[in-house]
């Protein structure tokens, strides 16, 4: 990759991304930097991270845990020293890129388990307490899966509506019952009638990434029986991003207390919760350790 990403990289990639909201990038990430970010979701699932588990006490439970950054020394190398924040700062054309936030999913399907649930229908926007237009996540799947499993995607749909999250205590009743019952539109219910959908997914190797927007509707990728599937989902963001407020009913994702007592809304979203990738601050360039 860190020769060849410019090659993937071209400006008819950066234009879908923009138009669909979702690409597929094969084979970009080289072996090492996967093997980086095993470690590093090993570290989280042995207990040493933020982990916590969606539809929790279900047999198809999962684990989707955010913000481990600071405490995965792994995830600090992958994404200061490998080409994905200079990539990021492409798509965005920012020249300064920083991370909102890294987001592990883990769905192992047996075999004495159940297969686990999808993912609800949902855009991430309404969750995260920002707005602007310089986001892009890299959904990295260190598993093969097929299309069947494999994350999907409504293309166009960042360009249109931005609905309210699903509650994740109700969803399994109803997955458009309102997160926080105000501001947006209740999310549709893309399952009960998919084919009005312009919905895509991808056969996935290891080292592809999916680039996808935040205002992307997306959801599935359900694990079967004798599957494992270990995601990294990164979230980065350029200059033109503020912080922003939410409802207050909820708490906004992933979880920052006291954030919104030094920043106010239309401030630009400079925390330490978020550090910047590119420019590499001085302290991660090999030269500060001469
Ligand atoms: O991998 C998944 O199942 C969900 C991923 C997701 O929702 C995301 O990356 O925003």
């Amino acid at each position: 990759m860190a020769t060849e990403w410019q090659q993937h990289l071209t400006s008819d990639v950066i234009e879908t991304y923009w138009r669909d909201g979702v690409v597929h990038l094969p084979q970009l990430v080289e072996q090492p930097w996967l093997d980086l970010i095993g470690e590093g979701i090993a570290r989280i699932t042995r207990g040493s991270g933020r982990k916590s588990v969606f539809f929790p006490g279900d047999p198809g439970e999962f684990i989707d845990t955010t913000r481990n950054f600071d405490l995965t020394p792994e995830f600090q190398r992958l994404l200061f020293d490998s080409p994905l924040a200079d990539m990021a700062s492409n798509i965005l054309d920012s020249d300064r890129v920083w991370l909102l936030f890294d987001h592990v999913f883990v769905k192992d399907g047996g075999p004495e388990r159940n297969a686990t649930r999808p993912t609800p229908w949902h855009q991430d926007l309404p969750y995260w307490p920002v707005a602007g237009s310089q986001f892009v996540s890299m959904w990295i799947t260190l598993d093969p899966i097929p299309g069947d499993e494999c994350l999907e995607f409504v293309r166009g749909s960042h360009r249109q509506t931005v609905y309210d999250g699903f509650d994740p205590r109700r969803v399994l009743e109803d997955p458009t019952l309102p997160f926080y019952g105000e501001q947006y539109p209740p999310l549709p219910d893309i399952e009960a009638d998919r084919d009005a959908w312009d919905i895509v997914s991808y056969d996935i190797k290891p080292g592809d990434v999916v680039l996808l927007h935040p205002a992307v509707l997306h959801g599935g990728g359900q694990t079967s029986a004798g599957r494992r599937r270990r995601t990294l989902s990164v979230r980065f963001f350029g200059e033109d991003v503020v912080y922003a407020e939410r409802p207050k009913t909820r708490p906004t994702a992933p979880y920052t207390p006291g954030l919104e007592l030094v920043l106010k809304p239309g401030d630009p979203l400079r925390h330490p919760y978020y550090p910047r990738l590119r420019p590499l601050p001085p302290h991660q360039r090999p030269d500060y350790y001469e």
